[in-house]
């Protein structure tokens, strides 16, 4: 599918989406939003595709939901019609590994959307915010929730109630981003991450998506039981004989997802 908002290229086994309004630094409208979804809903019901990379330009991952958009809504629109949720909550149930790639300004809703990822690999002129409080508004599609679990309640106060942004490198202190590495090397870090995790077993990475995610909802010991539970799965699967076996017989392991 053409979309207007959106390049997506399946490389190999990665699914690459490229967010693409570089006239508004990628700010999320309706229309990038919704074709977002279908990407990574297309992607995540593509056998071919074992991993998906979200990034955006030099510029901007994402400065934020599209405030010409928002500007004029009044709460009975937003309420009403429950503004963003059905994009944002179908990228969530994405199964497959979703990696962002962050190169300039992840601001608001573009912060949000990277930590909806399942991890950040950021370029070091990447600048994460969370400057809805400028507007007179707040973070609204999982900001201060998902910021304070990543970096911890001080500095996601710190954040939300400032407005100030945050360079890669204390992005990446803070636990925020898993690596920084130089602009111009983001996309070989990135998709040579993702090309890595295409190697794995799928179900195996689905599981360990599971189990992490679940690390978020729950108590350590129900998190722990979830895990133990999938970990006993796994030795219904083909895949967990060959990646022993493979070790065993020291040569490389042949994953068929099954
Ligand atoms: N929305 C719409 N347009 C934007 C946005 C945005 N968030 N950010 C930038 N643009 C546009 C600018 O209007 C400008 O357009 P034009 O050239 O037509 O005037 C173009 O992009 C380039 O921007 P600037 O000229 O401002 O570029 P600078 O390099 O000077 O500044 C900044 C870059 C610092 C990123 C600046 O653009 C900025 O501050 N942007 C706004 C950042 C922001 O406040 N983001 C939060 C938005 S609110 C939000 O995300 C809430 C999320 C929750 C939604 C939940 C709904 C239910």
């Amino acid at each position: 599918m053409a979309y207007k908002t959106l390049i997506v290229e399946i490389e190999e086994h990665v699914c690459l989406i490229k967010l693409n309004r570089p006239n508004a630094l990628n700010a999320l409208n309706s229309a990038l939003l919704g074709e977002l979804a279908d990407a990574v809903a297309g992607a995540n019901s593509n056998d071919k595709v074992r991993c998906i990379v979200i990034t955006g330009s030099d510029k901007a991952f994402a400065a934020g939901a599209d405030i010409s958009e928002m500007s004029d809504k009044s709460f009975v629109d937003m309420f009403g019609t429950d503004h963003f949720t059905d994009e944002t909550e179908s990228l969530l149930r994405c199964r497959k590994p979703i990696i962002a790639a962050v190169a300039g300004y992840a601001l608001g809703g573009g912060c949000e959307l990277a930590m909806m990822c399942d991890f950040i690999i950021a370029a070091d002129t990447a600048k994460f915010g969370q400057p809805e409080i400028n507007l007179g508004v707040l973070a609204g599609i999982g900001g201060t929730q998902r910021l304070t679990r990543f970096v911890g309640k001080s500095k996601a106060m710190d954040m939300h109630l400032t407005g100030r942004f945050m360079d890669a490198d204390e992005a990446e202190r803070s636990g925020l981003v898993s690596r920084v590495v130089p602009a111009k090397k983001l996309m070989d870090e990135a998709m040579g991450a993702a090309q890595k995790i295409a190697e794995k077993s799928l179900l195996t990475s689905m599981a360990v998506k599971e189990a992490v995610n679940r690390s978020y909802e729950t108590t350590l010991t129900e998190g722990v039981l979830f895990e133990r539970r999938l970990f006993h799965a796994m030795f219904a699967t083909e895949d967990q004989k060959e990646g022993m076996a493979a070790f065993v017989e020291k040569r490389e392991p042949k994953f068929r997802d099954k």
